[in-house]
């Protein structure tokens, strides 16, 4: 048996509250998706069986440059981690997996670890390895970079780390590990920029020979930040090279934040899954930079615009499609756990969207180049208000109809503030 954050009764008495205005708002839009000819169950069934992941760092307050202003009944180790977790994905049913990051998630029993994710019924996405930061008392430092450090004996300590998160996955039934470093350089000249991407390839061959055969290594590129002249996996051009490099288990992670403004992300998403290179997502969102961000809370329409691509990938069969979802942003100023919340299920929500899509009559307009109709038969999933599709498929896995409504009747954070001492350090990633 599940064990239960929330109290039953507390989302039972919430379920009450908009059971009937759920069941008639589904029952209307059931109406409306008919006269389009689409199925509104077969939708939810879809809905329903889409998960993405939280990262544990998330569920922790993050920080910026210049400050961290620390939240109430912050999760003190991976256990809290787990534990908030639980309540996100028992209240949203929306995130049965969590992303660790190591070494910010190391313990030294990895059953008790996986034990508790079982619990919860949760289990483990992706594995993170952290090269963009010195651990205390390592040996060698990553000032100068991590697997593309000019040194050596920085390279190989850096190889260890992730081959060492191989090693703790396994143990808990992760499939994968993505590979997020900050490696790069802020002035003209400070690399050569040949010899450090061969560095790089270097040491991912030896993290990729360390991989289980069920395993995928994703790389995740990134403009810039921490280096701001240049880094070495940039862009999805480089992560490209990397994957099709290494071999048919290396596959590309699209963080939404890790480009230039205004890259037609969407397109990049295409390009990788035609030649089967799409590994997965860290969805967030983003005004200016890598903001980490709620997924959707700044540009819904990109977000649904990169599920057209997936839904019609989906839907069409390509072959070996299956990219890895998960979440990737830092709260500052909202409870981590609403923000994870709400940002699950608009993750659910443009997937929705994008699976309402008439896409025959969008295929045939395209073909006719008929420009208007293409756009604004794409556009009708986008405006059109799936909520009720989402609630109810919570609602019949046990969730909430409001998460947040419910989350916060329960009281879990008052009740966690007066238990877990408040902290300073580190751990909000941004990564
Ligand atoms: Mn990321």
């Amino acid at each position: 048996m599940t064990r239960e954050m929330i109290s039953r009764d507390v989302i039972d008495a919430q379920n009450a509250k908009s059971l009937a205005a759920l069941k008639a708002d589904y029952e209307h839009l059931g109406a409306v998706l008919a006269r389009r000819g689409v199925d509104i169950d077969a939708v939810k069934a879809k809905v329903s069986g889409f998960g993405v992941a939280v990262p544990s760092w998330g569920v922790g307050t993050g920080g910026t440059r210049f400050a961290r202003f620390p939240g109430k009944g912050e999760p003190r180790h991976v256990f809290d981690k787990m534990a908030d977790c639980g309540v996100i994905q028992q209240l949203t049913r929306a995130t049965p997996t969590v992303s660790l990051h190591i070494p910010w998630d190391k313990v030294d029993d990895v059953g008790e670890l996986r034990e508790t994710g079982d619990a919860l019924g949760l289990g483990f996405d992706a594995m993170n390895s952290n090269t963009f930061q010195d651990q205390a008392g390592q040996a060698q430092s990553y000032k100068y970079g991590s697997l593309t450090n000019t040194s050596a004996a920085a390279r190989e300590q850096a190889i260890a780390h992730n081959i060492e998160c191989i090693e703790i996955g396994r143990k808990l039934g992760s499939k994968a590990l993505t590979v997020w470093l900050g490696d790069g350089s802020n002035f003209p000249g400070q690399s050569h920029f040949t010899r450090a991407f061969e560095r790089y390839l270097a040491s991912m061959r030896e993290i990729y020979k360390a991989l289980p055969d069920d395993w995928r290594l994703f790389s995740e590129h990134k403009m810039y930040e921490p280096a701001f002249y240049s880094t070495v996996v940039q862009d999805w051009g480089t992560n490209y090279i990397i994957a099709t490099e290494l071999g048919p288990k290396a596959q590309c992670l699209v963080d939404l934040g890790h480009h230039a403004p205004n890259t037609n992300i969407e397109m990049i998403v295409a390009r990788l899954i035609q030649f089967g290179k799409l590994g997965g997502f860290h969805f967030n969102d983003s005004k200016y930079g890598d903001d980490d961000l709620d997924a959707g809370s700044i540009d819904p329409y990109r977000l649904f615009l990169v599920f057209n691509e997936l839904a019609d990938a989906e839907l069409s069969g390509v072959e070996g499609f299956n990219p890895a979802h998960m979440l990737d942003q830092s709260h500052n100023v909202t409870d981590p756990i609403e923000s994870l919340m709400v940002s699950a299920m608009e993750v659910q929500r443009a997937y929705a969207q994008a699976l309402i899509v008439d896409r025959k009559a969008l295929s045939i307009h395209q073909e006719e180049n008929d420009a208007l109709m293409a756009t604004r038969t794409l556009k009708a999933g986008f405006v059109t208000d799936v909520e009720p599709i989402l609630a109810m498929a919570r609602l019949e896995k046990g969730g909430a109809i409001d998460p947040v409504a419910a989350y916060r009747a329960s009281g879990y954070r008052a009740k966690v503030a007066a238990e877990r001492p408040a902290i300073t350090g580190s751990g909000g990633g941004i990564v």
